[in-house]
């Protein structure tokens, strides 16, 4: 069992070199998953346990990653509040209906979470007798999932949900109780069935003001952590170069940094005990070798002998990153001494 990534999670990684994975490493910059998306849709293969587990391995098998993350999507939480979602091809996600009056809001009722879910638990219980790397379950903070049912499909600017948050606080506050209530309910199955960690994606933090941040992402991330049975969990959000003390407030066992930040000077700020994950610009990879490895060797030079460093990007990898260019940056990490 390669265990690196649960020690640097726990501050104690000796080493020489940082566990490695990358935010949507299962995905469609790969040839092999491209292949199988020929075969079934997006969500087809997020029903099926088999599947799951099997896009679930294959950046492990492919590149060797030191941990694993669930297949699955944050936006499958919406279905359980009534929502219908489906996956559009140079679209993205739609839902529908979108919400839209504070009396929608009052009438979402999350239902059947673990019969919906029943395919998660099922993949990871199957992965967990495979895999040799930790396994990640993982879920979107309230704020962004929120915000995807507010504005029914994928936006820049998150213009509806800033309005409706700005001119109706208190439905909005009471949307992101509802959502957090069911997000730590379905975390606590994959806990239960044996993931090694939790990742909170809070993907649309960024567009928040400073107090809007602590009133609307913070207090939501710490109300989903409070009701989750004993696991590390690592906070990413977009926007934690500026976010990143208010996020060690509530005592994550991991931050995970977006690529605005020098990251040995956030280390120097935040508390030993929480881990730092990141923070390399996902558009590295679209580079050449030469650029992936001397960037690379840049942030490993900077956390070299951190304890408590995990190496991945800033944010999700790319769809147009070339399969070369993360075998030349696992290489690269895997060779530092
Ligand atoms: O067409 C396809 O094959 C679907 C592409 C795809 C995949 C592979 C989507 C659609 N989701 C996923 C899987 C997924 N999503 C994973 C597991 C795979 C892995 O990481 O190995 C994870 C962790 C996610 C998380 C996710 N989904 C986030 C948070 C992370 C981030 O990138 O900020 C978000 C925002 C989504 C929503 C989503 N899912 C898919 C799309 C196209 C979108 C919308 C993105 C947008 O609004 O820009």
């Amino acid at each position: 069992m390669n265990t690196i990534f649960l020690e640097a999670l726990s501050g104690k990684n000796e080493s020489g070199r940082p566990p490695l994975w990358l935010m949507r490493q299962a995905g469609r910059y790969m040839h092999e998953y491209r292949k199988l998306r020929e075969k079934y849709s997006f969500l087809g293969m997020c029903g099926q346990p088999e599947l799951i587990a099997e896009v679930t391995e294959l950046p492990i098998k492919t590149f060797g990653f030191d941990a694993a993350i669930i297949f699955s999507d944050i936006l499958l939480i919406v279905e359980s509040f009534g929502l219908k979602l489906r996956f559009e091809e140079n679209e993205g996600p739609i839902l529908e209906p979108a919400l839209q009056t504070a009396d929608d809001v009052k009438k979402l009722h999350c239902r059947d979470l673990s019969s919906r879910f029943s395919m998660v638990v099922e993949g990871v219980k199957l992965l967990k007798g495979r895999l040799k790397v930790p396994l990640l379950g993982f879920a979107g903070a309230p704020f962004t999932v929120a915000s995807y049912m507010i504005e029914g499909k994928s936006s820049r600017d998150l213009k509806k949900t800033k309005a409706w948050m700005l001119k109706d606080p208190e439905s909005f506050s009471l949307l992101l109780d509802k959502i957090a209530d069911a997000t730590a309910e379905y975390l606590n199955m994959l806990i239960d069935a044996g993931v090694d960690g939790i990742q909170l994606f809070d993907s649309w933090a960024h567009v928040l003001a400073w107090k809007q941040f602590e009133e609307y992402s913070l207090t939501y991330l710490k109300r989903v952590m409070s009701k989750l049975k004993p696991c590390p969990v690592i906070l990413f959000c977009r926007g934690a170069s500026a976010f990143y003390e208010g996020l060690a407030t509530i005592h994550p066992q991991a931050i995970s940094l977006d690529w605005q930040c020098d990251i040995q000077a956030v280390r120097k700020r935040v508390p030993q005990s929480i881990a730092l994950q990141g923070n390399l610009d996902p558009d590295i990879l679209l580079g050449d070798h030469r650029l992936v490895t001397k960037e690379a060797k840049i942030l490993l030079e900077k956390m070299r002998g951190s304890p408590s460093f995990i190496f991945n990007l800033g944010h999700g990898i790319l769809p147009t990153t070339p399969e070369d260019n993360v075998r030349a940056l696992v290489e690269c990490v895997k060779e530092f001494t």
